[in-house]
């Protein structure tokens, strides 16, 4: 049975939580209940937190898992349903949930496993220019996977179509070695040449900056790291969209709050409903996007 211990901590602006367990350590946010950090016992860290992150109120964390939701990315090349939603002029890239305060429901040990539970009240019509009610919680399972889920449940009268990611930064030896397997023969949009749609022949090696939104994904997808002999594992529902983001060497250059060669440490697998994926909710109805992200040895 693993015991769980559970300190509070300031990191900067933001107040957060550190769940140490024998097995690994985790820490949680309370702004976007972001996932900053986990790593388990003898290992390199899971999960990336850059050496320059920005510890601000109103700011998204650079590491970890940010939530974006109830859009994703630039609202503009969101479909019409989903810009529809939001009724203000200047759309935060990502959404509105990575920025706000999220409520802890609870903390409590599950089998060998600890759930942690957050909710954001303001989804339900309390955001700046979304004036939806939706309830909207993330639960966290800390055990032999790390899991995620996000629910959005329509409480309101009138559908609402949303799109979300969760937008997982992974840490990796070096990206150069690394490559992304089950996307094998997979659509993808190309957004840095203007959003054409391209075929993937095989695995995904980085060899430049690389946004791209992979579409009818399948279930499983992994990272392939040969230099720390080790294979990360996503095991998804209620998707079926990737983005796989690293932004190379001017674009790294460009973020504040990444080291100048931070882009070699890390990429982003995000589990999402994106492009033609997006999810509408009738009244009453709910959704559940949730990753497992695990780990073996190759
Ligand atoms: O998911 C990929 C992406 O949308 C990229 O285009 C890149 O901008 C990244 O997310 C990070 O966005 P952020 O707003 O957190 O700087």
């Amino acid at each position: 049975m693993a015991t769980f211990k559970v300190e509070t901590e300031l990191h900067g602006e933001l107040n957060c939580w550190r769940i140490t367990s024998d097995r690994a350590e985790l820490l949680i946010a309370q702004q976007g209940a972001q996932i900053l950090s986990y790593q388990r016992v003898g290992e390199p860290p899971l999960l990336w937190l850059s050496d320059q992150a920005i510890f601000q109120q109103g700011k998204s964390v650079r590491a970890g898992v940010p939530v974006c939701w109830p859009w994703f990315g630039n609202l503009q090349r969101n479909p019409a349903a989903v810009q529809g939603m939001y009724l203000g002029k200047q759309a935060p890239a990502h959404g509105l949930a990575r920025t706000r305060d999220w409520k802890l429901l609870g903390i409590e040990e599950a089998g060998s496993a600890l759930r942690i539970e957050f909710e954001l009240p303001e989804a339900q019509g309390d955001l700046p220019d979304w004036p939806h009610d939706v309830e909207l919680r993330l639960t966290v399972v800390m055990g032999d996977a790390l899991e995620l889920t996000l629910t959005s449940r329509n409480l309101g009268n009138t559908p609402v179509t949303i799109s979300q990611a969760l937008h997982s930064y992974f840490a990796v030896s070096d990206v150069r070695q690394a490559r992304v397997e089950g996307v094998e023969g997979l659509g993808y949009i190309e957004t840095l040449a203007d959003w054409e749609q391209r075929q993937e022949q095989g695995a995904l090696a980085f060899t430049g900056e690389t946004d791209r939104i992979y579409l009818n994904t399948p279930a499983r997808l992994s990272i392939v790291d040969p230099h720390w002999d080790r294979r990360i594992t996503l095991t998804s529902s209620g998707s079926r969209s990737a983005v796989i983001w690293n932004p190379w060497t001017d674009r790294a250059r460009e973020l504040p709050d990444m080291a100048d060669d931070g882009w070699q440490r890390m990429l982003c697998i995000e589990t999402a409903n994106v492009w033609d994926d997006v999810v509408e909710l009738k009244p009453g109805a709910s959704t559940a996007l949730k990753v497992a992200i695990g780990c073996e040895v190759i």
